[in-house]
């Protein structure tokens, strides 16, 4: 079900993932899993807004030329590439704070979510990367019938996991009393 370029036959990126460092994949890679799972292609960078402002610049003025139609954006501390991201395209821009040693995060959802009047980030929680997967693909499946319906089944298989564990669960807790 992936979308594939015809001439390639390579997935064609319709989604960009971007990290401040290399060491932020390990969250980031959630984005990736479930785009997959959705069948949309997507590609991957690390660059910062801090310690590499001119490469995002120009990496940014390329997106829209090669397809890409929405951005997922993570950082950690003093995040911030996804406000930078938003700053230079007119692609939405999803930022996902990573959880940072000192502040535990906080600090990254901070700095990501407060932007200002006229340049908005979407932000989902802190290390949520995978939600910023689903919501770059609901944001795409509002102009695309077949990644909506993509979404819907997604959406469709969480409920009966959720309804099945739910019927599993007087079971579940008689056991675990007797265990006690
Ligand atoms: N970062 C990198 N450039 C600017 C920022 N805010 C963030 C990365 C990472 C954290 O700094 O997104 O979460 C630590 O990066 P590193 O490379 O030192 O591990």
């Amino acid at each position: 079900m992936s979308e594939t370029n015809a001439s390639t036959g390579a997935v064609a990126a319709r989604v960009a993932i971007l990290m401040g460092s290399d060491s932020d994949l390990g969250v980031m890679l959630e984005a990736a899993r479930v785009l997959n799972q959705l069948g949309i292609g997507w590609e991957i960078r690390a660059l910062s807004a801090h310690r590499t402002p001119h490469r995002v610049a120009e990496y940014v003025q390329g997106l829209e030329a090669r397809g890409v139609q929405a951005v997922v954006a993570g950082a950690g501390g003093a995040a911030h590439l996804p406000g930078v991201v938003a700053a230079l395209t007119p692609l939405p821009v999803i930022g996902v704070p990573i959880k940072s040693a000192a502040l535990d995060g906080l600090d990254s959802l901070l700095s990501i979510v407060q932007m200002p009047p006229g340049v908005p980030v979407a932000t989902v929680g802190i290390d949520a990367a995978r939600n910023a997967g689903i919501l770059a693909a609901q944001i795409l499946g509002a102009g695309d019938p077949e990644v909506r319906e993509r979404v819907r089944r997604l959406k469709a298989e969480m409920a009966a996991s959720v309804e099945a564990r739910d019927a599993a669960l007087p079971e579940r807790a008689r056991r675990e009393l007797e265990a006690r």
